[in-house]
């Protein structure tokens, strides 16, 4: 088995395990942002997003929910910072949910999200070819 997080599920890897559900596992992040850093896979394997089937859709956001609320609950975070990379930026190819811990202050603010500006006429360039297949 040649997927890393496919090892973390089977047991074959290491890993802290924090949530399983007969869909998902969750475990903390080995370089966490900051502690309490989860990861929330489905069991089966799916590279990205887009290929997530529809029967996993809830269990997984349910999953992001429960550890957003749990580390606010039992670890005293303010909020949480939650996200995926799909292929751009996604070391490890298994489709998996970041739900960081965050706390006003913590100097996340503005990480990684410089803004740009729309041209002239871009948004509603761009917005009409999404609303076309949205
Ligand atoms: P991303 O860059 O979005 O693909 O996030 C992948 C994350 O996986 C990254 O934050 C570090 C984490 N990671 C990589 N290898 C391991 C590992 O062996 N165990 C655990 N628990 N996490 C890992």
């Amino acid at each position: 088995m040649s997927c890393l997080f496919c090892r973390i599920v089977s047991g074959q890897e290491p890993a802290e395990v924090v949530l399983e559900r007969d869909e998902v596992v969750g475990f903390l992040d080995v370089r966490p942002v900051f502690p309490g850093h989860v990861l929330l896979v489905p069991r089966v394997h799916v590279d990205t997003l887009t290929e997530l089937p529809d029967e996993l859709l809830v269990p997984l956001f349910a999953a992001a929910r429960e550890t957003a609320a749990a580390v606010k609950d039992v670890l005293g975070a303010q909020g949480s910072f939650v996200a995926m990379n799909n292929t751009v930026s996604q070391s490890v190819p298994h489709l998996h949910v970041h739900v960081v811990p965050r706390t006003k202050g913590d100097g996340l603010r503005g990480f990684f999200w410089p803004r740009v500006r729309y041209a002239e006429g871009q948004a509603q360039d761009v917005a009409a070819r999404l609303r076309a297949v949205l």
